[in-house]
Formats: C-alpha cells, structure tokens, sequence
C-alpha cells in the first residue's frame, strides 16, 4: 500500500512511496521493480583526470559523486544528464556514451534508478555553483572514502570503459547488499 512520507532529498515535499519489507537485498524483486525518482550521473574525462563534484545539496549532500541529478518530466537521460551537470559546474558536456544503469533501493522503500555517463568533450570552465564544488580528480587517486559506498564497485568499469548494471539495497548510507555485473 502506498504511503506519503518526507523525501530523502530534504526538501520537505511528500510524495508516494511503495511500503514493503526491503530488509534483504535477496527478496527484492527486481522484475517487478519500481523506481521512486529517475536520475543521471555524467563523468567528464579529461587525460587522466575526472570531473567529479562536492555535493552541496540534496540526496547525498555533502559527498563527493559525479554531477548529475534527478530527471525532469519529458526528458531523456541524457537530456537530464546534460542540463544538471550544466546547472552543477557550468560545464557544457557532449557527445555521451551511456556505461551502465544502477538501481538503489532503501530500506524505508525509496527507491532511485539512475542512468550513467561518460562523455570526453566539454565546453566551459568547471565554476562553483550553489549546488556542487567541481573537482577535477585524477583517475588513480579517486577519493571512494568520500563518496557513495557502491561507487568502488562500477566507477572503476567506467573508467576502463566498459559497461555494467548494478543493483544496491542501502540502509541510509550503509550498503546492505548488491549485485553488479560487468556487461
Ligand atoms: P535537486 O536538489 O532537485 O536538484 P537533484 O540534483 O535532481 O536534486 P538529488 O539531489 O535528489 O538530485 O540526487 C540524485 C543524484 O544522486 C543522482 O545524480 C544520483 C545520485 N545518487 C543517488 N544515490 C547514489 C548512490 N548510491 N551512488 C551514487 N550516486 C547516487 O554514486
């Protein structure tokens, strides 16, 4: 039965959430699966360095992840992927490769599937925004202490370049389980 609680992200809005029992990542039906929110990441690869950014707001505030963001209505992925990483560091990124999907499930019953990029060529000068302090990381010195705990498990796939599906039950921010296949 659908119930209305606060969203994660602290903004305060209510929405619909799925009640169920999301103790173990084994019982999650992942055919029958529904997502709360839909969102991007877009990692920007220079030479050897990564665009990443310190999160300033929203799910995941103050960690360091790659930009992105939630998907607004009529928008494709990338679409989205492109315009939050625009409005996160006011980069101009383009010409994407899509690498993977992952799907998060809380214990709580949120839910959030998200589409990843890579892209190679960008406009712009990575700027501090209200949003996100961008970060140009080089790739073997990526700070996973400070990021997202499933993060260690597929970024390293994308920056080798290849392509992965992931699937996570977390616990907050405590990663309970998971599956991530190489593709
Ligand atoms: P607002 O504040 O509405 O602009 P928005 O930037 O759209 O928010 P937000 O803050 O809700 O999105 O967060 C969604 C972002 O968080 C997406 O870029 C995906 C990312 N994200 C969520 N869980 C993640 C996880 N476990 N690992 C990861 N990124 C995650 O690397």
């Amino acid at each position: 039965m659908p119930v209305c609680r606060k969203h994660p992200d602290g903004t305060g809005i209510r929405f619909r959430y799925v009640t169920g029992t999301w103790k173990n990542f084994d019982d999650i039906d992942w055919q029958s699966w529904r997502a709360t929110d839909r969102a991007t990441l877009l990692f920007v690869v220079e030479d050897d360095r990564v665009l990443l950014i310190r999160k300033l707001r929203g799910l995941g505030a103050g960690k360091i992840n790659g930009p992105g963001g939630r998907l607004e209505p009529g928008e494709t992925p990338a679409e989205a992927a492109v315009r939050e990483v625009r409005e996160e560091t006011h980069v101009v990124a383009s010409g994407l490769t899509e690498h993977g999907e992952l799907r998060f499930q809380f214990v709580d019953g949120y839910s959030i599937h998200v589409w990843v990029f890579r892209a190679e060529a960008y406009r712009g000068e990575p700027t501090r925004t209200e949003e996100a302090i961008p970060l140009w990381t080089p790739v073997d010195a990526i700070p996973y202490e400070e990021m997202w705990a499933d993060d260690r498990l597929w970024l390293p796939l994308l920056l080798a370049g290849k392509r992965f599906d992931g699937r996570f039950l977390f616990d907050g921010d405590e990663m309970l389980g998971y599956a991530v296949s190489e593709e």
